[in-house]
């Protein structure tokens, strides 16, 4: 049986800023979003975005900006250019897992199942997974996504498999996954796909919370996918989030840009450098903006004005890494066992299945 259907939910989750108001912890750069936002944001989510940048602009010691502003539709567009850079292994890692070890997988997982991605973008590493499920029972598949356009690709492709049916959620992680818990039937287990190591984008604080509230939502024996890029040679990180062709730059950049454009500001891009640093403390690249002068910032909608000094920089974004063998611990601290994981032998990435207890 082929068929699929978008549940379009409440249009003000139709963006960005929304969606990841609801998982970002207030205070760091957070969650991104991960996935496209209107080309034009809304008049009444304009004032949360300007409420946001004036608020992390100014925080005492370390400006940063909310890391979910980056996916604009351009800063999406530079998202899935760095995607197929030949220096970010990462999203490469996590597809090859899922296509060698789908049937792996699926093999350890309870009947009767229905899948569940978080972010699901256009759903095409997700394939892998769905075709060997399809194999053994008719499977329903929920993307989570707020981004229509993603969500109607991904629709529109998974829907082509046999005996899949699709049924997407256009709402935030945890409201989309609280809709899909409700709906199931009392015999259905859950399998829960956060790919592509977004988990990577919360401080280790708010991941772990993030975790426990996807538990909450879930049933004893429910499962969860859950990708983590590794620690590797410092060189390698770097390359990955400084790439020699200027995508990931232009990504970072993108968001100055996003607030001349959408709130007034007068950012010059040219006085501005990105850089990626690796926090070996806290085992996570950084992307900052650097300040090459002293310059003043205006920005009319957010009724902001200040300094940055030469050399002061502007955090946008983190992206931890872990330990294969930390993620246990991350399990058992959020109501999870760790069942098996996965190692990419090219490029230190992991798929773990956690299963709730
Ligand atoms: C979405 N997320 C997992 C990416 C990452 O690697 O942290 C975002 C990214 N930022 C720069 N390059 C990629």
């Amino acid at each position: 049986m082929r068929s699929s259907t978008v549940r379009t939910a409440d249009l003000s989750f139709q963006n960005a800023a929304n969606s990841a108001g609801e998982i970002a912890p207030p205070s760091s750069p957070g969650a991104a979003a991960f996935a496209a936002a209107p080309a034009q944001t809304p008049t009444r989510h304009l004032a949360e975005f300007a409420k946001d940048v004036r608020e992390s602009l100014t925080k005492p010691g370390q400006r940063e900006l909310p890391s979910k502003y980056l996916y604009d539709e351009l800063g999406s567009a530079l998202f899935e250019a760095i995607c197929v850079l030949p220096e970010y292994g990462l999203t490469r890692a996590d597809a090859r897992l899922l296509e060698r070890y789908a049937n792996e997988i699926v093999g350890r997982l309870r009947s009767p199942l229905q899948v569940a991605e978080l972010g699901s973008g256009s759903g095409k590493k997700t394939r892998w997974i769905l075709e060997a499920l399809a194999q053994r029972q008719r499977t329903y598949y929920y993307p989570i996504e707020i981004s229509r356009s993603a969500l109607e690709a991904c629709e529109k492709e998974m829907g082509q498999i046999d005996l899949v049916s699709v049924v997407g959620y256009e709402k935030t992680y945890l409201d989309g996954l609280r809709a899909v818990a409700a709906r199931r039937g009392a015999l259905d287990h859950l399998l829960v796909l956060f790919l592509g190591s977004t988990i990577g984008n919360f401080d280790r604080e708010a991941g772990d919370d993030f975790l426990r509230e996807v538990r909450k939502t879930l049933r004893r024996g429910d499962a969860l996918l859950l990708g983590t890029d590794l620690v590797k040679a410092v060189a390698t990180q770097i390359l990955a989030y400084d790439d020699p062709a200027g995508v990931t730059a232009a990504f970072n950049l993108n968001l100055l840009s996003r607030i001349n454009r959408e709130l007034g500001g007068d950012f010059d891009l040219s006085h501005f450098r990105h850089e990626a640093r690796w926090n070996a403390a806290e085992r996570r690249i950084e992307m900052h903006l650097l300040s090459m002068c002293r310059q003043n910032i205006n920005i009319r909608e957010a009724s902001l004005r200040f300094t940055l000094e030469q050399g002061e920089t502007i955090w946008t974004e983190s992206s931890h890494k872990y330990f294969a063998e930390e993620v246990a611990g991350m399990a058992a601290r959020t109501g999870f066992t760790c069942d098996a994981q996965w190692v990419d032998a090219a490029w230190p990435f992991a798929q773990n299945l956690l299963i709730a207890i």
